[in-house]
């Protein structure tokens, strides 16, 4: 399996609750390396092209409430499938439906506070990387 790159937020519940750490070891023992992470506050102006392909659902304007609402943590993180390596450990969007183990089953507070976010393909994480990181931000 090629190893990948990945991109990671530990979302504004997470550092409110002082939860860095804890999310970040629970994707280093998922066998992902950080080779980038900076703290951040999202400008209205980021978190809205950031999800710019939920602009039309529902939930779009609280989405990007919440993600300016507090500090987030933007990470890139490497390692074997790494995308798909990373959604696991995330588990499902909604922590009622998410796996014993996974970082929302264990820490999120509901479907939109819900600790994490993971790239879901590497077209979209190498889009995503390039939206927050310089190539010599990023050391492997
Ligand atoms: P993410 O993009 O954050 O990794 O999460 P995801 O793929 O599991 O979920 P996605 O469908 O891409 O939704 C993006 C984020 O929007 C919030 N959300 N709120 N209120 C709602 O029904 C609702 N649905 C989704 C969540 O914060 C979700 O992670
Ligand atoms: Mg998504």
């Amino acid at each position: 399996m090629a190893v990948t790159r990945t991109f990671s937020i530990i979302k504004p519940d997470a550092t409110r609750r002082n939860l860095t750490g804890a999310v970040t070891k629970m994707l280093e023992d998922a066998g992902l390396r950080v080779v980038a992470s900076k703290r951040v506050r999202l400008s209205r102006e980021q978190a809205e092209g950031f999800y710019a392909v939920h602009k039309e659902r529902p939930f779009f304007g609280e989405l990007c409430d919440f993600m300016t609402s507090g500090p987030v943590v933007v990470q890139v993180l490497e390692g074997e499938d790494a995308v798909k390596r990373n959604r696991d450990v995330m588990g499902a969007t909604n922590p009622a439906d998410a796996d014993e183990g996974t970082i929302r089953k264990t820490y999120a507070e509901g479907i939109e506070a819900n600790s994490v976010h993971g790239s879901d393909s590497d077209e979209n994480a190498k889009i995503e990387i390039d939206y927050f990181f310089k190539p010599e931000e990023i050391v492997g």
